[in-house]
């Protein structure tokens, strides 16, 4: 019997784990320019609206979900109530996060402020949603710079800045660990927005931090798509750099033209052959975290929960892409053909260091003209993918 083929699935299932943050569904699209253009909605209704939509996960900072000076039984009845929906629409929280930037006590940075007394506070807020984040369920705890940086340089050094933040990380690393919990922390850099530059601006500024930490173990990095591209980086090379260095814990994904100011649009919206290629290396490599996609509804939208489908039929969509991709002989033909070199033995000369290796190396007799006569098929591969992704072959 001849089977139909199906077409295959945009629907998201738990298994993709990915997650929101709800602030990006409590966005009322308010912007330096206008005020809002939706109605607000609670953090509670934020995580049910994505629980019940199929959404695997939900990130959230503690004021999204109580007032900055709630009353600890407020406090306490907000995370009775999120438990609840958790346990109805079964979505977990998978991530969680300070905001040490909304109120003006923050002006000036919170972990990096001048004030100690304003370092002690910042720390004092952290500990405090670090131990409900726990009792959640939440194994990521995120730091995103906020409002850590500097507009005027002089009055502002830089290293004691650094010094500071790192203090402070130090600190709430030994409370997490007497506390038992099972967590690590996830720096999430950003080269400015709100300051005119946020101190560890990118994912290589974040792991350079991390090896000075006292547990570097239990910190890692979650890249965010924007802030790579607002930097005029290369998403790819930067998620590959964390993920490579074992320290890929969490990924905000979201779209952006490069160079400019934070716009956190929707996921894959504006260079298409980017985001396969992430999702490509997501895939090739396993990440096993979840994909939370913090963006923005656009400010036209009447509410977010367009917005929060288009989100993961964009990513399932760009992963039948990256599927094709693999699979198509012609481009798999091409990719093979670069890597074939028949030089398999200088390969493993490089891959381990020996002085009789180093001796043979030393010795060897190459043609430079020759190496560069090499045929390179790149234009090709690309118009290849090109087609792939325009769904012409
Ligand atoms: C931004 C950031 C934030 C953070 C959030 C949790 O540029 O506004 O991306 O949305 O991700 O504070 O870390
Ligand atoms: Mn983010």
């Amino acid at each position: 019997m001849a089977t139909k083929q199906s077409k295959p699935s945009l629907k998201p299932r738990r298994r993709d784990k990915f997650a929101f943050g709800i602030w990006c569904v409590m966005n009322q699209g308010a912007d330096p320019f206008g005020v809002a253009t939706r109605p607000q909605i609670t953090g509670l209704e934020a995580v049910k609206g994505l629980g019940k939509r199929g959404v695997y996960g939900f990130e959230y900072h503690d004021n999204d979900l109580w007032p900055l000076k709630a009353s600890a039984a407020k406090q306490r009845a907000v995370v009775k109530d999120v438990k609840r929906i958790m346990r109805t629409t079964g979505i977990r929280c998978t991530a969680a996060t300070t905001n040490l930037f909304t109120h003006p006590a923050f002006k000036d940075g919170a972990f990096t402020s001048h004030d100690p007394k304003v370092r002690a506070y910042a720390v004092q807020k952290a500990m405090v949603n670090i131990d409900v984040a726990a009792e959640l369920g939440a194994r990521v705890y995120i730091f995103w710079g906020g409002r850590e940086g500097a507009d005027v340089d002089i009055a502002k050094d830089p290293v004691e800045a650094l010094k500071r933040f790192r203090d402070c990380i130090n600190f709430l690393s030994e409370y997490v660990l007497e506390q038992k919990h099972r967590m690590v922390f996830s720096i999430e850099p950003k080269p400015n927005e709100p300051r005119s530059d946020t101190y560890l601006p990118t994912a290589g500024h974040a792991l350079a931090m991390i090896a000075t930490l006292d547990h570097p173990e239990m910190v890692g990095v979650n890249p965010e798509t924007a802030h790579i591209k607002m930097a005029g980086l290369n998403p790819l090379h930067e998620f590959a750099q964390c993920l490579e260095a074992g320290k890929l814990v969490d990924i905000h994904l979201n779209g952006q033209k490069p160079l400019r100011y934070d716009q956190d649009m929707s996921f894959g919206c504006d260079n298409p052959k980017e985001a396969l290629l992430v999702v490509k290396l997501l895939k090739d490599y396993a990440y096993a975290g979840t994909k939370t996609f913090d963006a923005h509804p656009y400010r036209t939208e009447a509410d977010p929960w367009d917005f929060v489908e288009r989100c993961m039929r964009a990513y399932k969509a760009y992963e039948i892409k990256a599927e094709q991709a693999d699979a198509d002989a012609t481009l798999c033909r091409m990719l093979e053909q670069l890597e074939r070199t028949g030089g398999a033995s200088w390969a493993r000369l490089l891959g381990a260091y020996s002085a009789a290796g180093a001796e043979k190396l030393r010795k060897a007799k190459f043609n430079p003209d020759k190496l560069a006569k090499r045929k390179l098929l790149y234009e090709q591969i690309d118009q290849r993918l090109t087609e792939i992704l325009l769904g012409l072959v």
